[in-house]
């Protein structure tokens, strides 16, 4: 069975203030685990893979622009054996996608923290088992899943 894992990118506008090392320390002290990571400016390929879902709100290729603007920090993120439940514990952590929401309803959230507004919220996180599956075959295509169990157990046979 496959450990959960899920894609956590840390956006321009973190990485442009010089916070991306700190989020990656609140992941760690929370005992998240960081299992590859890469730092590169997203192509619109990609910013339109993770946001298609959007495109026709208006804010649509102001998104676009800004996701495209500068390096992010693109993380495979999972915790203990299991995973533990992964991508809602990661979506927790990261909190509301509007800033001031966050730092009203959930002031310890990253967001709060860390985020400018609405659009330059700092984070991304997937959203669903089968988003995460698709953001890490687009982002690692050559990453492997490691398995719950470690190595496979010798059959007995009789
Ligand atoms: P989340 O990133 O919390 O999963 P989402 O999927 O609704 O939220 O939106 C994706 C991103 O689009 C979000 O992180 C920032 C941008 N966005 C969403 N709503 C917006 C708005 N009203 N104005 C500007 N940008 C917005």
């Amino acid at each position: 069975m496959k450990k959960e894992v899920t894609i956590c990118l840390i956006k321009p506008d973190a990485v442009q203030a010089g916070k991306a090392e700190d989020i990656k320390n609140e992941l760690r002290q929370r005992g998240i685990e960081i299992l590859r990571e890469e730092e590169r400016q997203l192509t619109e390929e990609e910013a339109s893979m993770m946001y298609g879902n959007l495109k026709d709100q208006t804010f649509y290729p102001d998104l676009i622009k800004f996701m495209t603007s500068g390096p992010s920090h693109i993380l495979v993120i999972t915790k203990g054996k299991t995973g533990q439940n992964i991508i809602k514990e990661f979506r927790d952590l990261m909190g509301p996608t509007d800033v001031e929401e966050a730092k009203e309803k959930a002031p310890d959230s990253l967001r709060a923290k860390y985020g400018k507004d609405t659009m330059m919220n700092c984070l991304h996180g997937s959203s669903s088992e089968d988003m995460a599956e698709r953001e890490l075959a687009f982002f690692f295509p050559d990453f492997a899943a490691p398995s719950i169990e470690g190595k496979p157990k010798l059959q007995r046979t009789l």
